[in-house]
């Protein structure tokens, strides 16, 4: 591959249309030559607006077009699957968002596939490359903390997405489209496998949103425990924070403030927080991207592996099956 990677993006909705403006403007060794969109009118403008890249229709023309190098599946959780099959057929790299797909049925498909063409898959759990997380994962590494023994995490957002609410069943509920994040933290920060797990949702906002709020307990194979909290409707921001207690230490990751200006009057004490994903993992989606690139054409191996998008979405499945059913689920499932 000479010169910079020629990429196409499969799904130009929110997520999508940053990865292509990143591809676009904001990483040098890349260059966006194709965008689709299961809605044809929604590619063409995304390609207008940057600048002219082909446009289509269907992941499969996408990832069948000569010029097209390397394709990143951002279309919705439910055609996933479609788009890395597609792309491992024509034989280019992928990079896809999360959560692989929605069912470890499909999940399993799309490896396969991956494997068959013998194609690279990486899966966009773009918290690994957000620097605050990051320096967590060296500081633990490096042995600050002794044995890293339990996670704390706390994800919540100021609406639901409209991924969520979607019938367990079905797949992308907020544990599949959301806590999805955070058990991969805890299996990438740990460094260990969750066993068991046990999920409880609530419908604090909407009644008829059995998950906009939950809880999610997590034992790991060597002892560890995580502690999972997702609330879709929290209103006050974006606020996505970890703790990781050690033997010997705790690191705590992330803030809700977005910048360190604060007002303090006789009032009170006010300062900003981020509102939306895009604002506070914007970093990280642009350092995941750029590195994806430069592995493509290192021919290095993925950050993140699509095994570790099946681990994740393993738990999460487990812990939808966990809330429906009101008991502890065990792992590997059956
Ligand atoms: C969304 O799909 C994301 O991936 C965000 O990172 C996450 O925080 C949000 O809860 C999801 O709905």
């Amino acid at each position: 591959m000479a010169g910079r990677l020629r990429v196409g993006v499969v799904g130009v909705g929110t997520i999508g249309r940053r990865h292509a403006e990143n591809l676009a403007w904001r990483v040098p060794g890349a260059r966006l030559v194709a965008v689709a969109d299961a809605r044809p009118e929604q590619a063409r403008a995304v390609a207008e607006e940057m600048g002219g890249p082909r446009w289509f229709g269907t992941a499969d023309e996408l990832a069948g077009h000569a010029e097209v190098e390397a394709v990143v599946v951002a279309s919705s959780d439910a055609a996933h699957r479609e788009g890395i099959v597609a792309a491992a057929r024509h034989g280019k790299d992928v990079l896809c968002e999360k959560p692989i797909t929605p069912t470890l049925a499909e999940a399993d498909e799309a490896l396969a596939a991956v494997a068959e063409a013998g194609v690279r898959l990486q899966i966009g759990f773009m918290r690994r490359y957000d620097p605050a997380y990051a320096a967590a994962k060296a500081r633990i590494e490096a042995g600050a903390i002794g044995t890293p023994v339990l996670i704390k995490a706390t994800h919540r957002n100021p609406a639901p997405p409209p991924s969520s609410g979607a019938p367990a069943a079905v797949g992308s509920n907020v544990f599949v489209g959301a806590a999805v994040h955070d058990y991969d933290n805890g299996r990438w920060l740990l460094g260990d496998e969750v066993v068991e797990v046990h999920a409880v949702g609530a419908p604090v906002e909407e009644p008829a949103r059995a998950d906009d709020l939950s809880l999610t307990t997590l034992r790991f194979a060597r002892g560890g425990l995580g502690s999972v909290e997702v609330a879709t409707t929290r209103g006050y921001g974006y606020d996505v924070r970890a703790e990781i207690v050690g033997t010997t230490g705790t690191l705590f990751v992330g803030d809700v403030r977005r910048t360190a200006c604060v007002l303090a009057t006789a009032d009170g004490v006010v300062h900003d927080a981020f509102d939306h994903w895009l604002t506070r993992f914007g970093e990280a989606y642009r350092i995941e991207v750029e590195d994806w690139v430069r592995r493509t054409v290192a021919g290095e191996p993925p950050f993140v592996t699509g095994l570790d998008g099946r681990a994740a979405l393993e738990i999460a499945v487990a812990a939808t099956r966990s809330a429906g059913e009101g008991r502890a689920v065990s792992l590997p499932l059956r």
